[in-house]
């Protein structure tokens, strides 16, 4: 069984002071890279952030660990390797479940799951577990990522952005997607937890119209959508596509398939011992709710915000009835002759 300490140590690392120094100058150097694009880009009002910015198609945020410099610095330079697995969502359409679950499906021989446990998932947020790429292009800091394989990373990074080498490597990924319309809703939630006092609260009409025009981190949510459904259609074998409601209506089976698409499928014993079950639990919304209640992701993120209802429909309670029948004139028009439904 695993000891805490040398779990807090590969899920918890503090860099180095050293090391913290050479991470901060070299996202700054990559900041820097890019600032002129920055002037030519449209750009809008953000969500959390105060503006977001249109490059090729899709809103980005700018200045951060996730923004489009990020994302730039990683089209050049990152190397995929081809046993990497990704994890690609827009935000709130899942990603910390799905964070979760792969972290739990691809290391369920090292880590105990049965209580009392020290499997990282009951002590950490499912965000340091498996982590997002754009750190990597400036991270020195030793981590979990390091000395273990398959490597898993997560990006919100839309399917034609990816850097070159995530595709041309062969890697596996896996899409999640969510119906629009409870995305806005835990969008508009979790950014009034999260805005700066100084923004003001947002109202839901501004979610609903910005959502409606497209914008969004990553967005318009169904050009993100169709961008990984085609490519799904495209290489069956490397892109596995699912939905958040597809997901909890039959999480046994969409798990079990999962877990076959991410090479670690169950064996017969590991089905009858009530294995698939067990991690279903454990990566469910009560369960991590629970796990999550305290404590921060990062400075000002507290690990509670990625954690409301977890429910689907939520939509039903925030949507007027012309809200949802615009939404659902955009869907069908962008989604036509593709077989998505939530
Ligand atoms: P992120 O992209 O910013 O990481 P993400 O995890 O995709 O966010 O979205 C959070 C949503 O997933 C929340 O939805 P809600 O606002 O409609 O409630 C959150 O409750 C939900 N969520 C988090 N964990 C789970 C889980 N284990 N099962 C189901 N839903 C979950």
């Amino acid at each position: 069984m695993s000891n805490p300490n040398t779990l807090r140590l590969s899920f918890e690392t503090q860099p180095s002071e050293e090391d913290h120094e050479y991470e901060k100058a070299h996202l700054a150097t990559i900041l820097d890279r890019y600032k002129d694009r920055l002037t030519t880009f449209p750009k809008e009002k953000g969500w959390v952030s105060e503006h977001l910015y249109m490059y090729q198609g899709f809103w980005h945020l700018s200045k951060g660990v996730f923004s489009f410099e990020t994302m730039m610095a990683l089209q050049e330079a990152f190397e995929a390797h081809p046993t990497d697995i990704y994890l690609a969502t827009l935000p709130k359409s899942g990603t910390t479940w799905m964070k979760a679950l792969m972290f739990a499906l691809v290391n369920r021989t090292r880590h105990e799951n049965h209580r009392p446990s020290t499997h990282p998932l009951l002590i950490f947020n499912p965000h340091k577990c498996l982590p997002f790429v754009e750190p990597e292009i400036y991270r020195k800091t030793p981590t979990y990522v390091d000395a273990h394989r398959p490597r898993l990373f997560a990006t919100h990074i839309p399917y034609t952005l990816l850097p070159r080498s995530i595709i041309d490597s062969g890697c596996r990924l896996v899409y999640m997607c969510r119906n629009p319309k409870d995305v806005l809703v835990s969008l508009f939630h979790f950014t009034n937890k999260l805005r700066d006092e100084s923004r003001g609260v947002m109202t839901f009409e501004e979610a609903f119209q910005m959502f409606s025009n497209g914008v969004m981190p990553y967005g318009p949510h169904w050009d993100h959508v169709k961008g990984y459904y085609n490519a799904g259609l495209e290489h069956p074998t490397r892109i596995l596509f699912l939905t958040y409601e597809n997901m909890e209506k039959d999480s046994v089976n969409n798990v079990k398939r999962l877990a076959e698409f991410l090479g670690c499928g169950f064996t017969e014993k590991e089905e009858a011992e009530g294995a698939v079950e067990e991690i279903v639990k454990m990566c469910g919304f009560e369960n991590l709710r629970e796990v999550n209640k305290h404590g921060d992701l990062r400075e000002g993120v507290p690990n509670h915000t990625f954690f409301r209802e977890g429910k689907v429909g939520d939509w039903s309670n925030h949507l007027t009835t012309e809200m949802s029948n615009i939404l659902d004139q955009i869907v069908k028009e962008k989604f036509q002759g593709l077989d998505i439904s939530f």
